[in-house]
């Protein structure tokens, strides 16, 4: 079953070498797979950084598509949906954020779970749980952070979700198109609504717990865009009601 992974990434070409030969070593090991850089505004000088290290690698990795390179900035999900849209008959859509948080051997060990559901039929969000058993290492105040943020996201919408905003997500292409046209957030609050729309709709979504290590350099802003993501926690709930009451 074919699966287009896209990466998104926003002003990546510092980061991104240490990660995505090695993703698309492995991706093409497993075969079957798309993976597509989807750039948005990162500005000439970055956008064009970003080609020449594309094109290079583009001729080592098969699974590694045309980039695609967007003048305005979306955002985060804009610019996942935007990877999405051309999906075409893909069974799986996918991201994995492209600072290498998520270990590769972890998307490999996740794409290799959705595989062997057979028909697509459950989305599969990454889930930084940390257990006996995983190895998740985040700054004590992200990880703070983002407890807040999941009981937020959880007490407001009705879910019982642990950690709605991981950067590894795999969902059945039918599923996402049955949503799609009612997505409006395309900042870093996306995958909540993304999460509330396939619920709603009837598509079963797990959460996988997966090991993380946090990759200096990241771009949100914990003032800022944590206002800016309770705010949008906010809207989902006016616009959409709780899923479970
Ligand atoms: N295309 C695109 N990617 C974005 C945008 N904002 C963030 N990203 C990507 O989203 C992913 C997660 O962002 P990151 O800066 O690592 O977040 P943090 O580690 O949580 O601070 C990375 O792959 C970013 O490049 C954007 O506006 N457009
Ligand atoms: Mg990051």
């Amino acid at each position: 079953m074919e699966m287009l992974l896209v990466v998104p990434c926003f002003r990546e070409s510092a980061r991104i070498g240490h990660f995505l030969p090695e993703l698309c070593a492995e991706m093409d090991r497993l075969g079957g797979i798309r993976v597509l850089v989807v750039e948005d505004g990162s500005g000439d000088e970055e956008q064009a950084k970003m080609t020449a290290l594309l094109s290079g690698w583009r001729r080592q990795y098969a699974c590694l598509a045309e980039p695609l390179l967007l003048a305005e900035n979306l955002g985060k999900g804009g610019a996942v949906y935007a990877g999405w849209a051309q999906a075409g008959e893909a069974g799986w859509v996918a991201f994995v954020d492209a600072d290498g948080a998520s270990p590769v051997a972890e998307v490999s060990r996740l794409v290799q779970l959705a595989r062997a559901q057979g028909q697509p039929h459950r989305a599969l969000f990454a889930s930084r749980v940390k257990m006996l058993g995983r190895k998740v290492q985040r700054l004590l105040k992200r990880h703070l952070l983002g407890r807040i943020y999941a009981t937020l996201v959880s007490e407001m919408l009705g879910i019982p979700v642990y950690d709605s905003q991981c950067g590894l997500k795999l969902v059945p292409r039918a599923a996402f198109e049955k949503v799609a046209g009612s997505l409006q957030i395309m900042g870093f609050a996306f995958d909540v609504e993304l999460l509330v729309a396939l619920l709603k709709s009837g598509c079963e979504v797990e959460e996988v717990p997966t090991d993380w290590q946090e990759i200096p350099g990241g771009k949100v802003s914990l003032i800022h865009d944590s206002v800016r993501m309770a705010k949008d926690v906010w809207n989902i709930r006016a616009g959409r009601g709780k899923v479970t009451n």
